[in-house]
């Protein structure tokens, strides 16, 4: 029985690929937040608490880390509400840099001097 044997193997193919995409969708449905790591321009505490709180206000945003020996900023996001661009800007509109997006000059000049980017280190 050739065809029966065809008519098997075909469905056990078909199964399995069943199986794989049931499972790649729940993957897909657990890998909910993302994390971003963005360089940025903070220098001090004060940026610190000012990144930080101006983000947890933006749509998405999970989590906000502020690290600022390497001046880089750790987003937990997601990825169902936003993107790291959309964070990048939102960086950018708090007055700092974000990677290759640069600060929005109304922003930085609101900034108190000593949180500007060409300030002294404090
Ligand atoms: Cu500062």
């Amino acid at each position: 029985m050739k065809t029966q044997r065809i008519k098997l193997s075909a469905m056990l193919l078909m199964t399995a690929a069943l199986i794989f995409s049931v499972n790649l969708l729940a993957q897909e449905k657990t890998k909910k937040t993302e994390t971003a790591e963005i360089k940025s321009s903070v220098v001090c505490g004060m940026c610190e608490e000012r990144v930080t709180k101006e983000l947890a206000f933006e749509k998405g945003v999970t989590d906000v880390k502020v690290n600022l020996e390497t001046k880089v900023i750790t987003v937990t996001y997601k990825t169902s509400k936003t993107d790291k661009e959309t964070i990048k800007k939102a960086i950018t509109k708090i007055g700092y840099d974000a990677d290759d997006l640069l600060a929005d000059d109304a922003a930085y000049e609101k900034l108190p001097a000593c949180c500007k980017k060409d300030a002294a280190p404090h």
